[in-house]
Formats: structure tokens, C-alpha cells, sequence
């Protein structure tokens, strides 16, 4: 790197001062400094008609991967010059009452509300999740229905796999300018931003939903409960107010969305917890799930599963959820049994 200083300049103006000549045949004086059109490299001309070529391209693969908060994988960002690495924006809800914020922390919703999973009101997108009663376990609550807003258009993926637009019943696949909505296997719900790239999926059968970001294309100033994607944990429980909060309760509390007619109830009490559901959190850390355990740590998915699973549904849908970010890796475990979690329950 060179800077100008004013010897620099003197000797310039004293020296017989001879002209550079760029590549459009232009002429440029010692001191000038021009851009190739590659937008890769700079050219700064010297007295003595010489010149200096600069390098910007950046190859990333030479550079250390950052450590994610989120404990994913840094993804390859491709850009005009090279390229760099960045940590995966990626949300997830894991059961009924698990989300996992951008940058890795996570909670539990315990009401049948609804709720802002994520806003970003400077491209216009807002994402709620609608929480009821499951079908097959009615004290629990579920996934009922995930709704993306997004320039004046509202999509509702259901968990009975219907899919309306604007509150109309669509066929899928369906796609516009702003979306494409597919299912796959009947169970799990696609929406790929056409514009922004984000890609969100809901597979209501697993309690599971993951929002991914398209890393070139979203702001950091985002909000609700999927936190704020900064590699920083410490902001995620923000506030409408941009205040932050170490209060999860707090928190939930201020991305409830009050809707007309519905009310929000706590459906589940405080109750007896199996030990066996809990015991078969273990599977997490047992050598089944090695090959997985050295791209994504088990810890966060263990801990959440010891925390909550009274029964053994909720236990299952924890692993199901971990053996799926494995899959998405690149790394299939057959993990479950005739006893536990069976086979033909969900596709992962
Ligand atoms: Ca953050």
C-alpha cells in the first residue's frame, strides 16, 4: 500500500513529470490511481511513466472458516473478487416449543399463539408462525400453520400441506415473481424467495421448520424471534423497541402477535417428566451420530432434548431434527428403531 505524502508530491512537481497512459489510452499523471475493469485491481502512476498494479481478488479457501455461533458450517460466499466465508443465517424450530435463533440461542413456546419468527422491514418480509393443539397429542401445542408476508402478498403453508395465497386455496407447485411453493413427499412445504433467495421449509409432521438466509441478501437489521444474524448471541433477544433482554419470557412475549379471535392459552402445565424419554436423549451423544458430531456439535440439540422432552414424541422430534441438519450435511444415520421414534414416522 502506498500513501501519498507531500514529498511525494514535491517530487513530483520538481521531477520532469511524465505521463502514465491507462488501458483506454487515457493520460494520467504520477500520483493517479484508477480502477481495472475487472473492479479487481488498481493501477496508481508513478513519475518516470511506470506503474503499479494492485491486487484486491481475495481467495478465501487460503483463509481460516470462522467458528459459527450457530455451531453450522461457514458457507463460501462467492463475490467480484474472490470470495469469503460467512457464517449460515439459519433459524429453526425444532419442535413445538424449540427455536434456535440465528446465532444460536434458543427457547421454548409453551402458548398457542402466534408469533413473529422474523421481520425485516427493509425488504418487506415478515414470517409468523401459528402454534395449536397437535393432532395426535392434544395437551401439546404444534406447529399449526407458517405465514410469509412479503410485498402486499401473504402465503399460508398449513400443516394439513394446503397452501392458500392471499387466502385463496393455490395448487402447488405454484410460483411468482416474488415466490416458488413446492412440497415434497407430501409432507414437507418449500418457499424460495425469488428475489431475496432465502429459502424457508416446514415440514409440520416433524414440528420442524428451518429458515435459511440467503447471506447476500438480508439485513442486519432484522427482528423477531429468530434474533438479529450477526455472530453476535448477546443481541438476539431484541426488543421492538431495539432494547435487549436476557428475559426469554420477555422476549416471547413481545413477538406474540395478538390475532382477532383467537386466544392464547399456556396448554401444557408443569408435569411429571418420563426418565425414559429423557435417556433417550443420549442417542444424540452416542457413537451412531460420530460422523455427524465432527461438522455440527450435538450439544445444543442434547441440551434442548434433556431440557423439555417429557415424552418420548418430544425426545424423537429433537434427534429428528438434529439427524435432518446432519442429512442437509451430507451425512445419512439410520438411527431409529421399532421401539423408539419407528420407521415410517417421518423421513429422516
Ligand atoms: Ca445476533
Amino acid at each position: 500500500m502506498v500513501t501519498l505524502n507531500s514529498e511525494f508530491i514535491n517530487k513530483v512537481c520538481m521531477d520532469l513529470v511524465r505521463e502514465c497512459i491507462d488501458e483506454d489510452g487515457n493520460k494520467k499523471k504520477p500520483g493517479d490511481k484508477w480502477t481495472l475493469l475487472d473492479q479487481c485491481h488498481t493501477v496508481t502512476c508513478f513519475p518516470g511513466d511506470y506503474t503499479v498494479l494492485e491486487s484486491h481478488q481475495i481467495n478465501c479457501e487460503r483463509m481460516p472458516k470462522p467458528a459459527c455461533h450457530s455451531n453450522l458450517p461457514a458457507v463460501k460466499v462467492e463475490e467480484t473478487c474472490g470470495c469469503r466465508w460467512m457464517c449460515p443465517c439459519v433459524c429453526m424450530g425444532s419442535s413445538s416449543r424449540h427455536i434456535v435463533t440465528f446465532d444460536g440461542l434458543n427457547f421454548k413456546l409453551t402458548s398457542n399463539c402466534s408469533y413473529t419468527l422474523f421481520q425485516d422491514i427493509q425488504h418487506d418480509v415478515e414470517v409468523l408462525l401459528h402454534e395449536g393443539p397437535c393432532r395426535a397429542i392434544p395437551k401439546m401445542n404444534c406447529m399449526d400453520a407458517i405465514e410469509v408476508k412479503h410485498r402486499g402478498v401473504s402465503i399460508q403453508l398449513f400443516s394439513n400441506m394446503t397452501v392458500t395465497v392471499d387466502g385463496e386455496s393455490i395448487h402447488i407447485p405454484y410460483s411468482s415473481s416474488l415466490f416458488e411453493v413446492t412440497v415434497y413427499g407430501a409432507i414437507m412445504h418449500e418457499i424460495k424467495f425469488s428475489h431475496l433467495c432465502h429459502n424457508l421449509t416446514f415440514t409440520p409432521r416433524n414440528n420442524e421448520f428451518i429458515l435459511k438466509l440467503n447471506p447476500k441478501s438480508f439485513s442486519s437489521e432484522t427482528q423477531g424471534l429468530c434474533g438479529v444474524c450477526d455472530q453476535n448471541h448477546a443481541n438476539d433477544f431484541m426488543l421492538r423497541d431495539g432494547t435487549v433482554t436476557a428475559n426469554s419470557e420477555a422476549f416471547i412475549r413481545e413477538w406474540t402477535v395478538k390475532e382477532m379471535g383467537k386466544v392464547c392459552e399456556i396448554q401444557r402445565e408443569d408435569d411429571e417428566c418420563s426418565e425414559r424419554a429423557i435417556s433417550h436423549c443420549h442417542l444424540l451423544l452416542s457413537d451412531q451420530f460420530s460422523a455427524c458430531h465432527r461438522i455440527i456439535p450435538p450439544d445444543m440439540f442434547y441440551d434442548a432434548c434433556e431440557e423439555s422432552s417429557c415424552y418420548e414424541e418430544e425426545a424423537c422430534e429433537m434427534i429428528t431434527s438434529y439427524a435432518h441438519i446432519c442429512r442437509e450435511n451430507g451425512i445419512c444415520i439410520d438411527w431409529r428403531t421399532p421401539e423408539f421414534c419407528r420407521k415410517g414416522f417421518s423421513i429422516y
